[in-house]
């Protein structure tokens, strides 16, 4: 599949994590609507209120199914608003939907919901998960152990913590200062609570120096994916306000990770996201756009494109085909 495809032009739906479950291809969007909310840098009009799942048995030419709702804000008792991107990790048997959502006070956590089957219903826990912040959560499994990675800057509200712990105010690095990083942290058994503080996920530049606040085409927006290629860790992510899907290797799931380069230039849409799978023997990338909607930002449509690699491990650069 040279030529990006639209997976389901019957709804709007966004930040694709797309996994194999039991032989199937099963996907977790964040669920876009109209809510009428004016589009401001908060990200504000990003107002879901629930997820759907969607599943293909075959990614190439196969039909989507759209299993129906299988989380909604009304059954999270310490949602405020806003359901952002989403990801699931399958153990034993057992299915954990990780997602972002605002409390009551406007403030962004990491929940998790459960459910026995990859297409739901997932139960949520009462409460975010402990000590956890921002946005985007994607968890990659390894070895039985199961590490989430995490972060989003502006309205993802990254730029209100250092060191895991809330400032009093929020505030970004000077322009010539490291830029802030995405966050990992190992789960504990249950999948319930980080088994440890979250680690910086730190992103160095070809002289082996962390990239800065203001390398604004190459610095962690938001939006982190992690899979493995050929023995190394590749950290996939957003570069936010200038609109990339960017990549970092490392030979170490912690890091640091050396940045290698864009894996998609800037699609129709203020926001990119994405997930890359391996589906049978060949790679893809799913990711957004908001050329169904045309151009409506909050009104974004999920895509699939392989994705290549040369020979060297680098990943070939697909075109958006935005600005
Ligand atoms: O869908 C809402 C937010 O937009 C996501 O959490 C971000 O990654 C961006 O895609």
């Amino acid at each position: 599949m040279k030529t990006p495809k639209y997976l389901f032009p019957k709804d709007y739906m966004a930040d694709p994590s797309a996994h194999v479950f039991n032989g199937k291809v099963y996907i977790y969007p964040s669920h876009d609507r109209d809510s009428g909310i004016p589009e401001n840098d908060n990200g504000d009009h990003f107002d879901m209120r629930d997820y759907h799942v969607i599943s293909f048995d075959n990614i190439e030419n196969g039909n989507p199914t759209d299993h129906g709702v299988i989380l909604s804000v009304d059954d999270i008792a310490w949602a405020g608003r806003q359901l952002w991107d989403s990801d699931v990790a399958e153990k034993n048997g057992k299915y954990y939907l990780y997602f972002s959502l605002k409390d009551k006070n406007d403030v962004f956590h990491l929940g998790v919901a459960i459910s026995d089957k990859p297409d739901g219903k997932f139960i949520p826990q009462e409460n975010p998960i402990k000590g956890s912040y921002s946005i985007d959560p994607c968890v990659f499994a390894e070895n039985g152990e199961y590490y989430i990675i995490f972060g989003g800057i502006w309205g993802g509200q990254l730029q209100r913590y250092r060191n895991n712990k809330a400032l009093e105010i929020a505030a970004f690095p000077a322009d010539n200062e490291p830029a802030l990083c995405a966050k990992i942290a190992r789960l504990n058994a249950a999948m319930l609570e980080f088994a440890e503080e979250p680690r910086d996920l730190v992103i160095l530049d070809e002289n082996g120096k962390p990239l800065m606040q203001g390398d604004t085409t190459r610095r962690f927006f938001e939006a982190s994916w992690l899979h493995k290629y050929n023995g190394k860790y590749y950290f996939s992510y957003s570069t936010g306000d200038t609109h990339r899907l960017c990549y970092a290797v490392s030979d170490n799931i912690y890091g640091p990770y050396t940045y290698m380069g864009v894996i998609l230039t800037p699609v129709v849409g203020w926001t990119t996201h994405h997930s890359i799978v391996k589906i049978n023997d060949k790679w893809y990338l799913f990711h957004h756009d908001s050329v169904p909607s045309g151009g409506q930002t909050w009104l974004r449509s999920m895509k699939v494109v392989e994705l290549e690699y040369n020979p060297d491990g680098t990943i070939k650069t697909i075109e958006g085909g935005g600005e």
